[in-house]
C-alpha cells in the first residue's frame, strides 16, 4: 500500500496517524508539492483534484484524507475507530465536515500563511479561535469528539491541524480541554508525531 503524501501536510499526517496507530505497513511516496507535482498528468490520474493525500491499495485508489480514513477503517473492520452505530457515524461525519471546512480555512490556513506567506492570515486566525472555542464547549460534555468512550476517526481528523495551530499564531492556551484531548491522542500506543516547524508561536517557544 502506498501513501502519496507530503510531510508538511496535516491532511497527510491524519492518514499517517491512522496507519501508525493501527500498525499498518505502507510505503510513503513523497509528492513534490512545491514543484507542483500534484498537478502533473500522472498524479491527476490518481486524484483529479490534484491534491495529496492519495492512497493506493492493491489497485484501489482513494483520494481525500477523510475518505481514506473511512476506507481503511472499513477495510480493517476497525469498529472501535469507526463504530457501526448510526448516531456515532453521523457524529464522525460532522467532524469530517469541520475538518474539511473551518479546520482547513482556520488553523491550517493560518499556518500556511506563516510557512509560505499566503494571504488571509488574520481572518484565518479568527476563524481558528471561533472553531476551537466551540470544540472546547463540546469537550465539556464528552471525552472524545464523537461521544464514544474511546477515540474514533473524528479525533484523528482533528488532531494534526489542532496540534500545529501555534505554527499559525493560534494560541491554544485558552483551550485546556482541547489541549488535553491532543495529549491523550499523543499517549495512544504507536502514535506518530506531526513534524513541527519553527514558525509562529513555535518560533519563540
Ligand atoms: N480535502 C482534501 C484536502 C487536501 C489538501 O488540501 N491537500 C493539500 C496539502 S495539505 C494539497 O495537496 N495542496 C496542493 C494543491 O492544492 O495544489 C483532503 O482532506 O485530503
Amino acid at each position: 500500500m502506498k501513501l502519496y503524501q507530503h510531510p508538511i501536510s496535516g491532511h497527510c499526517h491524519r492518514v499517517a496517524l491512522y496507519l501508525s496507530l493501527t500498525d499498518t505497513p505502507y510505503e510513503p511516496v513523497l509528492v513534490d508539492v512545491a514543484a507542483g507535482e500534484q498537478k502533473s498528468a500522472a498524479f491527476l490520474a490518481k486524484n483529479a483534484f490534484g491534491q495529496v493525500p492519495v492512497l493506493e491499495d492493491d489497485g484501489v485508489i482513494i483520494a481525500d484524507s477523510c475518505a481514506i480514513l473511512v476506507y481503511l477503517a472499513e477495510r480493517d473492520e476497525r469498529t472501535d475507530l469507526y463504530p457501526r452505530d448510526p448516531v456515532v457515524r453521523a457524529e464522525i461525519q460532522r467532524w469530517f465536515a469541520l475538518a474539511a471546512g473551518p479546520l482547513a480555512s482556520g488553523p491550517a490556513a493560518a499556518r500556511l500563511s506563516n510557512l509560505f506567506g499566503t494571504p488571509g492570515k488574520e481572518s484565518a486566525v479568527a476563524a481558528a479561535h471561533q472553531l476551537f472555542a466551540t470544540v472546547e464547549d463540546v469537550l465539556a460534555t464528552r471525552a472524545w469528539l464523537a461521544g464514544t468512550p474511546h477515540p474514533t476517526l473524528a479525533d484523528l481528523a482533528l488532531y494534526s491541524y489542532a496540534h500545529a495551530a501555534p505554527e499559525g499564531d493560534v494560541d491554544l492556551a485558552a483551550y485546556p480541554r482541547l489541549r488535553d484531548l491532543l495529549r491523550r491522542i499523543e499517549a495512544l500506543p504507536r502514535f506518530t508525531p506531526f513534524p513541527e516547524n519553527a514558525v509562529g508561536l513555535r518560533a519563540s517557544a
